[in-house]
């Protein structure tokens, strides 16, 4: 995407911008609107930030009173605020987990209604589906039960965008990731996350213990179809979001068996054994796959990666580094 030169007043700020998500999109957004126009923020000290992936803040989210003066003194216009704690690591310590990721959302929310930001967009989640939801398709309206305290945070969390967008018109914009898989930087505690750390170990050992059982299908996408879908929903005219919550965003659903066979194709020999923990019962939770054709429809979503594309391209990025850094043992 081009650098958008008729809009140089854009100026972003991402919260969590060193996570699995934010890595990337930060990356694309400054492709786009150039890196000074984005400020990355994050729990990280700033001074290990490397230059050039400056401009970045140490910000704790929940301190209103930093994000706001971050707001001010950059004259932010649109806040991408990705800051979680995801479903697996959010039953460990819930109301832990229900402060962050409710509180978090609330200041920014707050923020961009009393600054006037033109645009938020914060990410829900497959998360909101639970046990009452069809379990291979979940319609977009389907009734949310969400079985775990993440869940509950995303469900609440669609509510209240829904809340700032009728009372105070804010434009606020959102979509249910499926877990996504990328090659960058690790996915951390959530459900999905095996089908990242599977590559990995794949490189490393040859093998893989799964906690999900062979047969658990749920909906997953490529990080570049999440990303392509993050900036065409934000760019999407505003007139033609008919949504109220958030949008389903369908492209990918196998299981960990069906992933073992794509990754045989790559290192014929690894193998992979089963080991169910206790995320296997918030996998039993969410649907196989979602109907996304409201978001097809809306803002024309077409997703490009398939499970063989998926996989090649975390291969042709993986392998050279696990390449490089057996040499370097070796040598
Ligand atoms: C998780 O597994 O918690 C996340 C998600 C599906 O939102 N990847």
């Amino acid at each position: 995407m081009e650098h958008h030169k008729n809009q140089p007043s854009t100026v972003i700020l991402v919260t969590g911008a060193r996570g699995q998500i934010g890595t990337e999109l930060v990356a694309a957004l400054r492709k786009v609107y150039g890196r000074k126009q984005v400020i990355a923020t994050d729990l990280h000290d700033a001074a290990a930030i490397p230059d050039q992936q400056r401009p970045y803040h140490q910000l704790n989210v929940l301190d209103k009173d930093d994000l706001e003066s971050l707001v001010v003194t950059y004259g932010v216009t649109q806040i991408y605020h990705l800051a979680a704690t995801l479903s697996a690591k959010g039953e460990e310590a819930p109301l832990k987990a229900w402060h962050l990721n409710m509180q978090s959302l609330l200041n920014i929310l707050e923020v961009a209604k009393d600054h006037k930001l033109d645009k938020v967009f914060w990410p829900s989640s497959i998360a909101v589906f639970g046990p009452s939801t069809a379990r291979k398709i979940s319609p977009q309206d389907a009734l949310l039960d969400p079985q775990t305290v993440y869940g509950i945070s995303k469900e609440a969390g669609e509510q209240w965008c829904a809340y700032y967008r009728e009372h105070y018109g804010l434009d606020v914009r959102s979509l249910r990731y499926p877990g996504l898989i990328s090659y960058s930087a690790p996915a951390g505690g959530g459900t999905t996350d095996y089908a990242v750390a599977i590559f990995h170990e794949a490189l490393q050992n040859g093998s893989y213990e799964c906690y999900l059982n062979p047969d658990t299908a749920l909906p997953m996408m490529y990080m570049d179809d999440a990303v392509r879908a993050t900036l065409e929903l934000m760019n999407a005219p505003k007139e033609a979001l008919k949504e109220r919550g958030a949008y389903n965003i369908g492209a990918l659903s196998f299981t960990p068996a069906e992933l073992a066979i794509a990754l045989k194709m790559h290192i014929p020999d690894f193998t992979i054994s089963y080991n169910a923990d206790k995320r296997q019962s918030i996998a039993n939770s969410w649907p196989a796959g979602v109907d996304d054709a409201v978001a097809r429809h809306d803002w024309n979503w077409q997703p490009e990666y398939d499970l063989t594309a998926m996989t090649k391209d975390m291969f042709d990025h993986l392998e050279p580094v696990y390449k490089n850094s057996n040499a370097a043992t070796m040598s």
